[in-house]
């Protein structure tokens, strides 16, 4: 019999990776309304600090912790410590994620490195870290934060793309080999959402004029807008709740339908 508090979080402990700001503390926040205790990490103190003080004026006694995701010994003493202090983690968000804007050609293989180490060397070390957990407990929930680079390519983003298109298939792996444990692993696939990330994309030209990328953005999404964190709460809640027990290996687009549009035809 459909209930609805199958779309509540009440009780399960959320770690969202990266979540000072931006797209994780969106999610965060959304997860915490819905009933979760929000745990976050953020790569050093006082950016950890910043997103206490977040949390805290959003009316959320959130738990911050110090961690590079790309350091697995950081990463398995962040879990065992949060697993001691919270709780068993029922719920990752693996939101974490960096680009690096680069013509292939001009790219450096450290630069390219760097970038796959963030967006997809990291996202299996988290999970390989909390799965376990998981596994004990009897049930968990694993979001991707992917991208439309998932499925598309475009100038300058050859680390990112290659980066997010492995996270789909990560994905789709941890679905496929923890499934049987009641693990559900999706990916939510933002489209362009206004953060500090996309900023360089969306600035004011000095005529004060948009941002050629900017336009083009608007005129790509049926919805005729950037996104913003906001858009992706209910997914993220969907995605992460009893609701979704069924789900998995799943790549959820929130776009706005820029997949779907071919874009403005000229008038
Ligand atoms: P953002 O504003 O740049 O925030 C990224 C967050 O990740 C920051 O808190 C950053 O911390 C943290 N982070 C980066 N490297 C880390 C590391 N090694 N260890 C721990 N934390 C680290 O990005 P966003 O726009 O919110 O994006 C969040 C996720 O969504 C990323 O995976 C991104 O690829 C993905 N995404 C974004 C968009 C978009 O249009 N914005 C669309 C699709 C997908 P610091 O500030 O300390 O570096
Ligand atoms: C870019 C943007 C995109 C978005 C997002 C789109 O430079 O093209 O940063 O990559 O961040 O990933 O889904």
């Amino acid at each position: 019999m459909f209930d609805s508090k199958d779309f509540r979080l009440d009780g399960k402990v959320a770690l969202v990776t990266g979540a000072s700001y931006g797209i994780g503390f969106g999610i965060a926040t959304a997860f915490a309304a819905a009933g979760a205790t929000i745990c976050f990490n953020d790569i050093n103190e006082e950016k950890k600090e910043m997103g206490l003080k977040a949390y805290k004026e959003a009316g959320i006694e959130a738990h911050g912790y110090v961690c590079n995701v790309c350091d697995e010994e950081q990463v398995q003493a962040m879990v065992k410590q949060i697993e001691e202090e919270v709780g068993t983690i029922d719920i990752l968000v693996n939101n974490a994620g960096i680009i690096k804007r680069i013509p292939m050609t001009e790219m450096s293989a450290s630069d390219f490195r760097a970038v796959i180490d963030v967006d997809l060397n990291a996202p299996f070390i988290v999970s390989k870290a909390v799965i376990p957990g998981m596994i004990k407990k009897g049930h968990g929930k694993i979001i991707n934060i992917c991208s439309m680079m998932s499925e598309l390519g475009r100038e300058t983003v050859s680390a990112y793309a290659a980066a997010k298109g492995g996270l789909k298939m990560l994905t789709r792996n941890i679905c496929s080999e923890y499934g049987k444990y009641n693990i559900q692993c999706n990916g939510i696939g933002p489209g362009y959402i206004a953060t500090p990330q996309t900023a360089p994309l969306r600035e004011r030209q000095a005529d004060g004029s948009r941002h050629p990328f900017d336009s083009f953005i608007v005129a790509k999404t049926p919805a005729e807008r950037w996104g913003n964190p906001e858009d992706l709460q209910g997914p993220a809640v969907f995605l992460a709740s009893d609701a979704s027990n069924f789900v998995n290996g799943h790549i959820l687009y929130v776009d706005g339908g820029i997949l779907a549009y071919i874009g403005k035809q000229p008038e």
